[in-house]
């Protein structure tokens, strides 16, 4: 089971992702097991990550920013634990520590993988972020960004500032769905699939599909406004998070394979 994005390798070098594993859902329904409420959840992010920024896109877009509240991690893995190796995602001891990030103030954490550890005694996969956390039970409410933008998008509309923006709506979902599956493999995940392979050929080939890919986008971009036509959606955000980190995600790859 992987422990990091580094042990996701499939035996020709290819990096292979495995799926998120908290996978409920916050409902409008007070009556559901995670009731929208304001006040109640707490968004875990890395400002490094396009995932994480997707969530983030949406509580500021959706006006939600006030109802959910949020922290970041540092902007660099480190080890988080003294009693292994495992690098991941860590929090600052101090506000001045790290340019935007904070100490974990809601669970005294150290790091995202003391989170995970705190939700469940027996998780055995990744540290990932997004992170959306139940203050009230104490727990993971969810990992998975495309689910999580999507309960924002409808779930909270009864404390959302602004309730009537619908970033997936009803006449439009068949076209972003078309568009979210060839950006999520060639794009969104087609930058790790660069970052992290271990041999040439995996490697060349994501890069290509991921420079086509970018071309169509282009193509696309400059005949209309938007991906799916003249109004902002789910596939334009999930995008548009991608590539305003291109270079630095880049970067950041590079500085924690270099330094493991
Ligand atoms: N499917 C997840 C993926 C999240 C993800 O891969 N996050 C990366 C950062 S960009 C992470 O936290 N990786 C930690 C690790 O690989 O150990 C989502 O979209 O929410």
């Amino acid at each position: 089971m992987a422990r990091s994005a580094l042990d996701e390798m499939s035996t020709t070098g290819a990096f292979v992702r495995t799926p998120s594993t908290f996978r409920n859902s916050i409902s409008r329904d007070p009556n559901s097991p995670f009731p929208a409420e304001a006040g109640r959840y707490h968004l875990y992010v890395s400002f490094a990550c396009p995932w994480a920024s997707r969530c983030l896109a949406y509580l500021k877009i959706k006006g939600l920013d006030k109802a959910i509240s949020f922290s970041s991690v540092k902007a660099i893995w480190g080890r988080t634990k003294d009693t292994d190796e495992h690098m991941g995602w860590v929090f600052p001891a101090s506000n001045t520590e790290d340019p935007g990030a904070e100490p974990d103030r809601l669970n005294g954490a150290k790091s995202i993988r003391d989170l995970y550890e705190l939700a469940s005694t027996n998780y055995s996969g990744k540290f990932t972020v997004p992170v959306l956390w139940d203050k009230k039970q104490k727990t993971i409410v969810n990992n998975e960004s495309a689910e999580i933008i999507r309960m924002f998008n409808t779930e909270f509309n009864d404390i959302a500032e602004n309730a009537a923006v619908d970033l997936y709506p009803p006449h439009l979902q068949a076209q972003i769905n078309e568009v979210n599956d060839w950006i999520y493999d060639a794009i969104n995940n087609g930058v790790y699939k660069c970052g992290f392979a271990k041999k040439q050929e995996p490697y060349d080939e994501a890069v290509t599909k991921l420079y086509e890919a970018l071309d169509k986008c282009e193509e696309i971009l400059s005949k209309q406004r938007y991906l799916c036509g003249e109004t902002l959606t789910e596939a334009d955000i999930r995008l548009f998070v991608t590539l305003i980190r291109f270079d630095e995600v880049s970067l950041s790859i590079l500085v924690v394979v270099y330094s493991l």
